[in-house]
């Protein structure tokens, strides 16, 4: 009897393990439907993006004489659920068992474990090998480890790899991490060479229809998505990054310019995350890059580490902390989101800035979203749980086992430093030092108080101060505080008292 193989919207990869196990009559199921695409209010890129891919990935797999079940979105009645879908399948087709790769989110993890008693039919979860590091690797890895650092995981992913070494097997150019090059600003008149665009065919048309309509609340606009939603357009445009960006990408990895939003980044996150990128090729073409001397050895390790450091780390670590770590709060910050966070509608211009760009495409590189607006929310305090969602649902990119970690503890710190050392807390100083932002900013960034103070610069005192019990004695931070502790107990009280009335006032910063 055949069986059903289920594919999600982010498994779109040819090779996928539960592909490989299927056999000729086995009947593959895709499924667009309502509780994945409205767990948050996923900005209208994303959706497309998904949508299109999935009915892409569907045509092709019926042009090699697969069988496809595909489920469109609000064309069966009473299909609102992936176990909606399967059950949907299984009424066409009797089938005696049920494939599907480990999925990405513990939430649909936890319907796909039902599955087996609610059909009554064995249903196998296949390792998701499109990750280099099994959850089993890492499990042994953290094992006895008083502190999970990503540099330690790192140095294990190039040595298991291969990546970057030597004949020795060492790191190539005598060290594993070259970051300190990796923090220049941009001079203001650099101007990035823009990511490839992609035009509309007619899927992606029918989709783009369908999202504006079924849609419309949600933030973004399809009208301007350009970005590719097959593998074959997905690698152009990352061979694109590769010849035109990377060789800048080190040195502007963390540099921020008005109105550039994408700067030297390779915007594959949203492409690698969905399945259409497949992470060993990008390594390899990387490597070749830098040893065919076409960019510095900085450039081309600084994307692998974030490719086979941050991206395996934060996923080994969701895994292994769920589901107790999505409903951590450190800082029991409970404060509501003001309304700038959906419209960018604020007079301070960094937010408004990865906000903007956010909403219109559903994209802003790390350093928005870690030291503007992460840092603005760790520093006012903003509710974690709101804040966790907001980055679920406005970029392209996100689902919850790289969001999760990323915010709730790289920008938010919000557990307690299981991820982060210290918390990535910043004044105004470190946006002027990275940015041209702050040049015709309304306000002034080396003023502290005051009307037209920088809010992130009390605010940052406030945050140190506020939690002295939590952080003081967080090695990292003791500069911060000795240099908190040198201001007069005058200076001090205007900084809490400007903090307390920008905190009451949110809204209209
Ligand atoms: P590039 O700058 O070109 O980097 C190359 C690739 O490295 C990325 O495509 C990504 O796959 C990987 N990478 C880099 N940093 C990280 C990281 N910290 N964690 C995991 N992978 C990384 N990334 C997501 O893919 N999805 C998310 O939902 C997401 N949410 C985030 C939320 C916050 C608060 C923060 C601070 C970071 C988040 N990141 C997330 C990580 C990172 O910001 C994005 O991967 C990156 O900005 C994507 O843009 P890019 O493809 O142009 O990346
Ligand atoms: C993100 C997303 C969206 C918007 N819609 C669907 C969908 O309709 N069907 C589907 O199979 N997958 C979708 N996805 C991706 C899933 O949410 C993703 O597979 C899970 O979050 C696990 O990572």
């Amino acid at each position: 009897m055949p069986k059903l193989i289920v594919i999600l919207g982010d498994q779109l990869s040819p090779a996928i393990a539960s592909l490989r196990e299927a056999s000729a009559d086995d009947v593959i199921l895709m499924a667009e439907v309502g509780s994945e695409a409205s767990y948050v209010k996923h900005h209208k890129h994303k959706i497309v993006l998904i949508f299109s891919a999935m009915r892409h990935f569907a045509a092709v797999l019926e042009q090699q004489g697969r069988k496809v079940c595909y489920v469109k979105y609000g064309q069966q009645a009473g299909i609102h659920s992936m176990t909606d879908a399967v059950a949907y399948a299984l009424a066409q087709t009797d089938m005696s068992e049920i494939a599907i790769t480990e999925c990405g989110e513990y939430r649909l993890h936890q319907e796909i474990l039902g599955w087996s008693a609610h059909f009554q039919r064995p249903v196998t979860i296949l390792e998701d090998d499109r990750f280099l590091c099994s959850k089993e690797m890492f499990n042994q890895w953290a094992s006895g480890r008083q502190q999970l650092r990503m540099e330690y995981f790192y140095r294990q992913m190039r040595r298991y790899t291969g990546l970057l070494l030597d004949a020795k097997q060492q790191p190539v150019g005598g060290q594993w991490n070259f970051d300190k090059e990796n923090r220049k600003a941009c001079p203001p008149d650099l101007v990035a060479i823009p990511p490839l665009k992609f035009s509309h065919d007619d899927i992606t048309q029918q989709v783009c229809q369908l999202v504006a309509t079924e849609f419309a609340d949600n933030p973004g606009s399809v009208d301007n998505f350009q970005y590719a939603v097959t593998g074959k357009d997905a690698r152009q445009a990352f061979m694109h990054f590769i010849e035109q960006q990377l060789v800048n990408f080190g040195d502007y990895q963390d540099a921020m310019l008005v109105d550039q939003p994408f700067l030297f980044h390779s915007l594959c996150s949203m492409y690698l995350n969905a399945g259409l990128l497949d992470v060993r090729w990008m390594c390899q073409k990387v490597e070749a890059a830098w040893r065919s001397e076409k960019v510095s050895l900085n450039a081309a390790e600084g994307f692998i580490r974030q490719l086979i450091g941050w991206r395996e780390f934060v996923r080994g670590l969701y895994w292994l902390k769920m589901p107790d770590y999505a409903a951590q709060n450190y800082f029991s910050a409970t404060t509501p989101l003001p309304s700038y966070f959906w419209s960018g509608k604020t007079k301070m211009r960094c937010m408004q800035q990865a906000i903007s760009q956010t909403m219109e495409y559903g994209y802003a590189h790390h350093i928005q979203r870690l030291m503007i607006t992460g840092n603005f929310a760790l520093l006012a305090g903003l509710d974690v749980q709101a804040i966790c969602d907001w980055y679920l649902a406005v970029y392209v990119d996100a689902y919850e086992w790289v969001e999760l970690p990323n915010t709730m503890g790289m920008a938010l710190f919000a557990d307690g430093g299981e991820l982060a050392s210290k918390p990535y807390a910043a004044s105004g100083a470190y946006v002027n030092r990275m940015s041209n932002y702050c040049k015709n900013c309304h306000y002034k960034v080396k003023d502290v108080t005051g009307e037209k103070a920088c809010p992130f610069n009390a605010l940052y005192w406030d945050f140190l101060d506020r939690n002295h019990e939590q952080l003081g004695q967080n090695a990292r931070l003791q500069l911060a505080f000795k240099n908190w502790q040198r201001k007069t107990p005058e200076q001090q009280a205007a900084i809490k008292q400007h903090a307390s009335v920008l905190l009451n006032k949110l809204e209209q910063l």
